[in-house]
């Protein structure tokens, strides 16, 4: 039996309180929501908060999902009328839940329109957005919108059938103004610094190519708050699709994985009404960047230290790098003293034993691959602000610099078990060009070399030649010793 409307009924009384499925009348539900990059990640999270306030009874929230490239969540999730199971993993029992949420599954390239007709109906109040680093189409060395990018190019000639988010929300924006309605609340729900801010400015910069008054309408009348998101979501596997049928007693070709933890801070700056998300225990709050900075440069910085040195040394997930004292050590100590005094936020301290709790999660099986991937988009927020911050201090950069020496070997595409894997990044091409002709080449030439690509590393940290040096030292260390050994030989 596959999962659907029809299966629920028998579902509830069959699982009884072990799955909790929609009790809420589906077919009531507005679209108050238009969500761009419906992903694994928006489904273990926003949508789950969303679906709390459906069950508490406010049906103007149901959510449009939008893939914005490919088909395959649609046609995993359209012949089981848009449902899909939630399981919560902790190591020890699993609980799961059936989100009801999306009323409607749209797959941008296949039908622009249609995603444009769901933004400018007038009971859809909020269009959020996980799209990844890399779908705001930014210069993520300095944050401009990049012009030159074969979306936002395409999207500047033919308006009317965008293809990125920004498009989208442009078109939408002006569509809703033509027809009199206000704007809705664009939501960035990725992990980019003042992710609201930053969609906010370049959404004005593309608008200024065109309309400058509706520009200028944007920016007085348009709401962007900045939300931290953080819940880790692992790629879902055969092996999660079989555990999962057996304990719903129904097929679901696609449900989502995730942790217990759960944590949605957001400004409360909307330019209309929202869901109550607070009752199911997001933080609305005036200035979210606290959170934000810290999460970013703590969890997703600590991911990425785990990434990169955990794959050279030839681990496959999170929770085996993590286990390994000598990696525990380091990227605690790296988070500890070289990143925690860069932030504002209050109780640093518990908040690291808590990440760290999470990380040893075994039921995960949350792959350093999928974390290591789009490099060039997350080190900038994840380990580069930091090292700006220390440096501007004449404080300790010594494991920053290790971890971007580690993010250099992992470039190198084999780890130190011989095995070969592949690059998965916007900038592949050049990084891997620019590691391959610097292999045998002195360790200061290739830091050099990187370090060119102000893209990443913007213009200034190449001038740091303490700390070039300092990169350098470690990718020596890292080349001829093995990580480990590396590590194990840094200061304390
Ligand atoms: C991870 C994040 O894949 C990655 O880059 O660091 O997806 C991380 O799991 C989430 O941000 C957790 O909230």
């Amino acid at each position: 039996m596959r999962l659907s409307n029809a299966a629920l009924a028998s579902l509830a009384t069959r699982a009884a309180g072990e799955v909790v499925v929609p009790a809420y009348d589906r077919a009531s539900l507005a679209p108050g929501i238009v969500h761009l990059g419906l992903g694994a990640f928006h489904r273990a999270h926003q949508a789950v908060y969303t679906e709390h306030a459906l069950r508490a009874g406010d049906h103007r929230w149901g959510i449009v999902g939008v893939s914005l490239r490919r088909a395959d969540t649609s046609e995993a999730l359209t012949p089981q009328d848009l449902l899909y199971a939630l399981d919560v993993r902790d190591g020890a029992a699993d609980s799961f839940q059936v989100i009801g949420a999306l009323v409607a599954l749209l797959v941008a390239p296949q039908s622009p329109a249609a995603v444009l007709d769901a933004m400018t109906d007038p009971r859809c109040h909020i269009v959020s957005l996980t799209i990844t680093e890399k779908g705001y189409c930014r210069n993520p060395g300095n944050g401009a919108l990049q012009f030159d990018h074969p979306d936002i190019a395409h999207d500047l000639r033919e308006a009317a059938a965008p293809r990125s988010a920004i498009g989208f929300v442009v078109r939408a924006l002006a569509l809703r103004r033509a027809a009199g309605l206000g704007p809705f609340t664009v939501l960035s729900c990725d992990n980019l610094p003042s992710n609201g801010d930053t969609m906010r400015a370049l959404t004005l910069a593309f608008a200024r190519q065109t309309d400058a008054v509706l520009a200028d309408w944007i920016a007085q009348e348009g709401a962007f708050p900045n939300t931290m998101v953080d819940r880790i979501v692992p790629l879902t596997t055969d092996a999660d699709r079989a555990r999962v049928a057996k304990q719903l007693g129904a097929d679901d070709a696609w449900p989502v994985m995730t942790e217990p933890f759960s944590q949605w801070v957001i400004e409360d700056r909307f330019a209309g009404p929202r869901p109550a998300w607070e009752g199911a225990g997001a933080m609305l709050v005036r200035d979210a960047r606290p959170y934000e900075q810290a999460k970013l440069r703590m969890l997703n910085g600590a991911h990425s230290a785990l990434a990169y040195l955990g794959s050279v040394i030839g681990y496959g997930t999170v929770d085996q790098a993590i286990g390994a004292p000598a990696v525990l050590n380091f990227v605690e100590s790296m988070l500890r003293d070289e990143v925690e005094p860069t932030l504002s936020r209050p109780a640093l301290a518990s908040y690291r034993a808590e990440l760290f709790a999470r990380f040893r999660n075994t039921a995960l099986d949350h792959r350093l691959q999928q974390i290591a991937t789009d490099g060039s988009q997350k080190l900038p927020q994840r380990w580069l602000e930091s090292v700006r911050a220390n440096l501007k201090r004449g404080a300790p950069t010594e494991r920053l610099a290790f971890a971007l020496a580690g993010w250099i070997a992992y470039l190198g595409g084999q780890d130190e078990t011989g095995r070969n894997y592949a690059i998965a990044d916007p900038l592949a091409d050049t990084l891997t060009e620019a590691v391959r002709a610097t292999l045998h080449a002195d360790a200061v030439d290739a830091v050099r070399t990187l370090f060119e690509i102000e893209s990443i590393f913007g213009c200034d940290l190449r001038a740091h030649t303490r700390f070039v040096s300092q990169v350098a030292r470690h990718l020596e260390a890292i080349r001829k010793q093995g990580v480990v050994k590396a590590m194990g030989a840094l200061v304390a």
